[in-house]
């Protein structure tokens, strides 16, 4: 079968951006909006005064007028600002076994959440529930549990500042740090490497530091989808002669060529930027083997910062050591590239003065995720590259504002000198023992140690690897309460005794409170933290903002609570006030959010300041290769990625245009040369087997993707993926990285 022959897939040719996105923004706008005046909130996107884009947490250019939104941020936007409802009518019309049949997107495609909503099993309805029963619900639920670590407190990583503020502060006073959150399944080995690298879990570089760099390298994320707004970054450096090399198993449009929007000249030529000057297509897994052979080249060139190295860092002959004794072969055999090409890698690092490397979740969700993250780490300090302008580390960070609710206290395993100033600045005794991650969260619901779960946006039982495990976790909850824009799987997934659902604004609606309008706060992958305020008229009459229902669900559960709940929620400075009491990087933090462009937080590693006991940064072998430890489930190994037509779990629609896909998702894509191994044919169906698990009815397409590596996407193949299989040392599910073999379908 010829490629374009099968229905729904054909070559795409165009660069990224361009007319396509311009095509698909009036899509998504005439999909969900109509057109109405509302349109103008996308113009609000990312400006001074107006919201932050809910998608990615790709900074904006100093946050001043300069006018930038992005298709998937368009998509985004008009996802949240619909016009669609789902009211108690709706609920009405559909049973929950009914909606279980619809599709992911159907179910969020039907619109915005009215009313809070309680699922009543006798008619298999959610029906309609006063804000204030729901409460009392809730509090009489939290208090009725044996003892506070039963409950388990979930965020997604939307939530702003303030609203993760107040909501750990309910959980640690109520007793217990089970924060498990979306970063778990993300960003974790970053947070968990990297401080042991160079004392700082965030990326090191501004926005500034791309126009002085000299050389950019793109490992492992695809930003033309997931953070469309670098590829104007990307852009200005390919224009200055900068070169990009490229380390991804699949060719992305979004590195490869760039149309620009904001570019008048570029719309109206046929023309495209190049991004990418060099792409290596690295097996799936393969990062660490490919990133060890770059620090061969240069030990062997002697291209390393020997004044550097001496006063800054420890470690440098234990990892020379390690990788003076990695042979070529095994380097070329375990990263699917050959010694020149990683040569021709470590020689362009080489000739620069100034790198950036920029990673996303290719490196991190993996069993080795933590040790793929320092060996990037490890990369970079061999030449000095950290600390100085124009160079630096950059995780593309997921969620809008995961980074930020991290810095304000969203962790299981908080440190005792910031309980030990929670509990000053609130009078209150927060628990001193550690809580539980995903991974641990899913597992004590299966168990059943977890009674009550409390979902702060997302949509968790999708999102996690083994959907059937999930699911069952959380039917063996006795309540599940979800803070939630969009009504989801998550949401049907009754619980024993009470099931809520409690609608919440969203970042683009106006948040009116006593003291009138309120602004929350963000803080972007490059620590900027600023200000979001909402314009749009809330969707329904009925929503509370998510602060709002933090602090009624924590006055419902401690109704004697000494914390002035109220007064926090009625003014959002006060908010503040405690988050800067509570964390002094913050000082000041009410004057400086008022600032255009808000302000930047400390990231001692930016100024070479590593922390840590030694005040050096860490040189860190890593002591295996092996992704599969040793298992041995298939002779292949599947990655799962986003679509362009998605949001995580939220799937906008079902085409991939920069992939060719168009109106499915049932697709894998292989290497020719691996199909013909196989006896496979583009076009085949085939059924995917990980040992016991199967993903069946799929259909093979031929991509240009690394030998030995295929991809699916994500949530569909996560019932793939066991529970159990994870990064040791951070806890993030190993995603990208799924043994497996294939077989013809019946
Ligand atoms: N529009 C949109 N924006 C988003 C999101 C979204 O779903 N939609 N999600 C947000 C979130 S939460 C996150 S975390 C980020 C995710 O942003 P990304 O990290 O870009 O996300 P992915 O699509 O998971 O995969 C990234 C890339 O990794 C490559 N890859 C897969 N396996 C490997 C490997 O073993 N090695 C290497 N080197 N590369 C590999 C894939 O081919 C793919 O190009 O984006 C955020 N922004
Ligand atoms: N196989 C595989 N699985 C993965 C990944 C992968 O690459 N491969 N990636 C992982 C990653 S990086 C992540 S971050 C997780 C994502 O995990 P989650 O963050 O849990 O999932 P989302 O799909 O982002 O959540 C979508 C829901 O959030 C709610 N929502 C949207 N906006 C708001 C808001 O403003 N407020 C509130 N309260 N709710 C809102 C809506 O109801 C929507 O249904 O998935 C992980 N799962
Ligand atoms: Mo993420």
């Amino acid at each position: 079968m010829t490629k374009n022959s099968l229905e729904g897939v054909e070559d795409y040719d165009g660069p990224a951006g361009g007319w396509g996105a311009l095509k698909a923004v009036a899509q998504a706008v005439r999909g969900q909006m109509g057109v109405s005046s509302d349109t103008r909130a996308l113009l609000q996107m990312n400006q001074p005064d107006g919201f932050d884009c809910p998608g990615c947490a790709w900074p904006d250019p100093k946050h001043a007028s300069s006018f930038e939104f992005c298709e998937n941020g368009a998509k985004a936007v008009t996802w949240e600002a619909t016009a669609k409802r789902v009211d108690p009518d709706f609920f009405a019309r559909h049973s929950a076994a009914e909606l279980w049949t619809w599709s992911d997107h159907a179910l969020e495609d039907a619109g915005r959440l009215t009313h809070p909503l309680r699922y009543d099993a006798a008619s298999d309805h959610f029906v309609p529930i006063a804000w204030d029963d729901a409460f009392a619900r809730i509090g009489a639920g939290m208090r009725a549990l044996d003892h506070p670590d039963q409950a388990e407190f979930y965020t997604s990583g939307r939530a702003s500042n303030e609203a993760a503020f107040l909501y750990q502060l309910y959980a640690r006073e109520f007793g217990t740090n089970n924060f498990p959150d979306c970063s778990n399944m993300c960003h974790e080995a970053t947070s968990v490497g990297l401080p042991q690298s160079i004392g700082v879990g965030k990326g090191t570089v501004t926005l500034e530091d791309f126009d002085l760099c000299d050389a950019i390298f793109c490992i492992g994320h695809n930003p033309g989808t997931n953070h469309p707004r670098m590829l104007s970054t990307l852009r200005d450096a390919s224009r200055r002669g900068v070169p990009i090399v490229v380390a991804n198993p699949m060719r992305e449009r979004g590195l490869e060529r760039f149309k620009s929007p904001q570019h008048p000249t570029e719309m109206l030529t046929p023309g495209s930027t190049p991004l990418a000057s060099a792409y290596h297509l690295v097996k799936v897994g393969g990062d660490a083997a490919m990133l060890k052979g770059m620090m061969k080249r240069l030990l062997a060139l002697d291209a390393i910062d020997h004044d550097f190295i001496a006063a800054e860092t420890t470690g440098f002959e234990t990892l020379r050591a390690d990788i003076e004794a990695l042979p070529w072969d095994e380097i070329e055999r375990r990263s699917g590239l050959t010694r020149a090409a990683i040569e021709s890698m470590a020689d362009t690092y080489a000739a620069a003065d100034r790198v950036i490397l920029c990673y996303g979740m290719g490196i991190t969700q993996h069993r080795h995720g933590t040790e793929n993250v320092q060996q990037i780490a490890n990369l970079l300090l061999m030449r000095g590259n950290i600390g100085k302008p124009g160079a630096g580390i950059c995780p593309l960070r997921g969620h809008s504002n995961v980074q930020g609710d991290r810095t304000v206290g969203i962790t299981e395993i908080p440190t005792e000198a910031f309980l030990a100033r929670l509990d000053r600045s609130f009078g209150i005794t927060s628990p001193r023992h550690h809580g539980h991650n995903a991974v641990e969260a899913l597992a004590a619901m299966r168990d059943g140690a977890a009674k009550a779960f409390v979902g702060l946006g997302g949509n968790l039982a999708i999102a996690m690897p083994d959907p059937e495990a999930c699911f069952a976790a959380f039917r063996n909850l006795d309540l599940s309460v979800q803070i939630v824009t969009k009504f989801n799987r998550t949401c049907l997934l009754a619980a024993k005794r009470d099931t809520i659902i409690l609608p919440c604004l969203g970042r683009t609606e106006l948040d009116i409170q006593a003291t009138g309008p309120q602004s929350v706060t963000v803080e972007d992958s490059m620590s900027m933290v600023h200000a979001s305020r909402g314009k749009l008229k809330p969707v329904a009459a009925d929503l509370l903002s998510e602060p709002m229902i933090v602090a009624r669900l924590a006055r419902a559960t401690r109704p004697d609570s000494p914390i002035d709940w109220e007064g926090m929620v009625a003014d959002y400075d006060r908010i503040r006030d405690h988050i800067e009491q509570v964390f002094p990087d913050f000082a000041d933090f009410n004057a400086r959010i008022r600032q255009p462009g808000g302000f930047r937080l400390t990231v001692g590693a930016s100024d070479r300041d590593w922390g840590g006991k030694d005040g050096k940064a860490h040189f860190l072998v890593a002591p295996t290769l092996d992704e599969d430890d040793g298992r041995d489930d298939g002779p292949l190994t599947l990655t799962t990625i986003r679509s362009h037509d998605q949001y995580n779990t939220t799937i906008y629609g079902l085409d991939d245009r920069y992939r060719g896909i168009f109106g499915r998702r049932d697709v894998i894509f292989a290497n020719a040369e691996d199909l013909a191994a196989l006896g496979l044919a583009h076009g085949d169906r085939i059924d995917v087997i990980a040992g016991e698990r199967v993903l069946a009815g799929q259909t093979v397409v031929e991509h240009a993707i690394a030998r030995g590596s295929l991809a699916a996407y994500y949530p569909e193949a996560n019932c793939l993926i066991a529970l159990g299989d994870y990064d040791g040392e951070s806890g993030t599910p190993a995603y990208k990285s799924v043994a497996v073999s294939l077989r013809k379908a019946a």
